[in-house]
């Protein structure tokens, strides 16, 4: 039977279990549009290719199973670039797919003709464009393939027009067996390890953020749970001092050897080095990939081997060793789950503007409920990530950038469509994909923002505060606009909170009323919680 290049594309994918792919159209990539009626496939047409691929990401990271963006040749293309970067930093296994320009016009100036190949290189795992119609079909299985296996994350591959439309005969569909190296320990290293385990008095897991996922978690639970042996997940820009620690921050010191599971030695855990770290502390890393060992001479033992194995080959090694380590177990965890004396009066303070930990309080209530959380953006964001706990919790991430939370709840709800989904953040943040409320009317995937307005981009006013003093702060004011009218406008459900008993009210109506919601607080914009030893930018 004869067939398009397209009708190849769309098969494999359905194939191997993708049901969507978050999309904005372009004439590039309309066939493969086309290639999906009659099939098990849906669009989630976005408002900005950047959208599609938060999407994709938090499919990702939610599920383990790649999710996939469709976006159009040149523009669409780059636009979509800044989002891989975050999934590439929150390890999170996502394809790429974008137009090109006919593979029959190279080199000739075709319209929309760039090196879109070498544009995604710096923020994917693997790139590159389709260079024969007959195996798109291979094209998708590797790039699945390559997207989940080992450290998760972006993969590309651009499909040429020509291409798309190309009649082909139906291929029979490439297996790919395993892009996945062997993942073995040797024995000797494994002693090793365990020797210099045995040596420790406080002995302290980093996870990254695809070892702190619920999947990979499990297996590092094996290790941790009989032990005692602490471990942190490293999954906020703010590293060792990400508000969400509380104060275990402050037990980082204390560690004398760290084992890094997935994580690298990089800025989050300011490179291993003082006051983040004790000079005499040891660094045993394991990592997938030998390009993300360690250089510097810090770490005394790098292992390359996938981190959950090496988490239960460990976990049987350590079996003599069991509640060794329950005691500084103990500590670290309640370190984590203490709050500054103060926060208790915050959380029940009742002036206006409201405090952003008074807005957790309120939010808290549907978090206990199953809610998912979805927090991003300056310092109401790292309020909310400091001063609410969630089953399910979603941050911007690694990455250091803000705007993905609309889409990624957007994608949370797909995922959970059981659950409310609620995405916290800043006012600034909230522009750069507030129309995907718009894409959720259209979905039929009703989460709600809640919206921390403090009228401008308080965490770059603190830095100016900070660094250039209280007369030098210019250029980041906001306007103490009406969201909640903006997104009622788009046909979703908006409420505006000044008062904070009118909150939990307000929450409750917008999850009740079935539709993409905006809750507008006014916030007071303090600067966020700092617990750690070191004063860090803001992310
Ligand atoms: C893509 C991107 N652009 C710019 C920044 C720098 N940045 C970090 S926080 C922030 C301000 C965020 O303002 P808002 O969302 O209103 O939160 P607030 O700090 O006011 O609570 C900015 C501009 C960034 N981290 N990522
Ligand atoms: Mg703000």
């Amino acid at each position: 039977m004869t067939i398009r290049g397209a009708d190849l594309v769309v098969a494999a994918l359905a194939e191997r279990g993708v049901r969507q792919l978050f999309s904005l159209s372009g004439n590039q990539i309309l066939p493969v549009y086309d290639a999906t009626i009659g099939r098990d496939m849906r669009i989630i047409h976005t408002r900005h290719e950047a959208a599609a691929v938060h999407m994709a990401d938090a499919w990702g990271r939610l599920g383990e199973e790649p999710g996939v963006a469709l976006v159009t040749a040149g523009p669409g293309h780059l636009n979509a670039l800044s989002a891989l970067y975050g999934a590439l930093m929150a390890e999170s296994p996502v394809v790429l797919l974008s137009g090109h320009a006919p593979a029959g016009q190279a080199g000739r100036g075709a319209f929309q003709e760039m090196d879109q190949g070498g544009a995604a290189a710096p923020v994917t795992k693997a790139s590159w464009v389709a260079k024969d119609a007959l195996r798109l079909g291979e094209d998708m299985a590797l790039a699945l393939e390559l997207a989940r296996s080992g450290r998760p994350g972006p993969v590309h591959v651009s499909l040429p027009g020509d291409f798309l439309e190309a009649k082909v005969s139906e291929s029979p569909g490439a297996v790919i067996d395993g892009a996945r190296g062997s993942m073995s320990v040797a024995d000797a290293d494994l002693r090793r390890l365990r020797e210099l385990l045995e040596a420790a008095r406080h002995p302290l897991i980093l996870l990254g953020p695809a070892m702190a996922r619920p999947a990979r978690r499990a297996a590092v639970e094996r290790l941790t749970g009989p032990t005692g042996i602490p471990a942190l997940p490293m999954e906020s820009p703010r590293g060792v001092n990400d508000p969400w620690l509380h104060m275990a921050s402050n037990c980082l010191g204390r560690a004398d050897l760290v084992l890094l599971l997935g994580k690298r030695l990089d800025f989050a855990v300011r490179f291993g080095g003082a006051p983040a770290f004790s000079p005499a502390c040891r660094f045993v890393q394991v990592d997938w990939d030998a390009g993300a060992l360690d250089q510097s001479g810090r770490v005394t033992l790098g292992l390359i081997t996938d981190p959950a194995l090496l988490a239960v080959r460990l976990a049987a090694e350590a079996v003599p060793l069991a509640g060794r380590w329950r005691e500084w177990g103990a500590e670290v965890a309640a370190a984590r789950a203490a709050e500054p004396a103060e926060w208790a009066a915050l959380r029940g303070r009742s002036r206006s503007p409201m405090h952003p930990l008074r807005a957790c309080a309120e939010i808290q209530p549907l978090l206990d409920k199953g809610a998912v959380l979805v927090a991003d953006g300056g310092e109401f964001g790292q309020w909310v990530q400091a001063g609410c706990e969630a089953g399910t919790r979603m941050i911007n991430g690694l990455s250091g950038s803000i705007g993905s939370a609309i889409p990624l709840a957007l994608a949370a709800k797909l995922r959970h469509p059981d659950r409310p989904v609620i995405a916290a953040v800043g006012d600034g943040t909230f522009g750069f994909h507030a129309f995907e409320l718009d894409t959720a009317l259209r979905a039929d995937l009703p989460v709600v923002a809640v919206v921390g307005n403090d009228a401008r981009w308080n965490a770059e006013h603190q830095l100016q505060l900070q660094h250039f003093g209280a007369e030098r702060t210019v250029g980041c004011e906001l306007r103490p606009s009406r969201y909640d009218l903006m997104t009622k406008a788009l046909g979703g459900h908006g409420e505006h909170v000044e008062r904070p008993e009118d909150l939990a009210p307000a929450l409750r109506r917008a999850v009740a009323s079935g539709l993409p919601a905006c809750v507008n607080v006014v916030i007071d914009g303090v600067a966020a919680p700092t617990y750690g030893t070191a004063k860090t930018p803001a992310h």
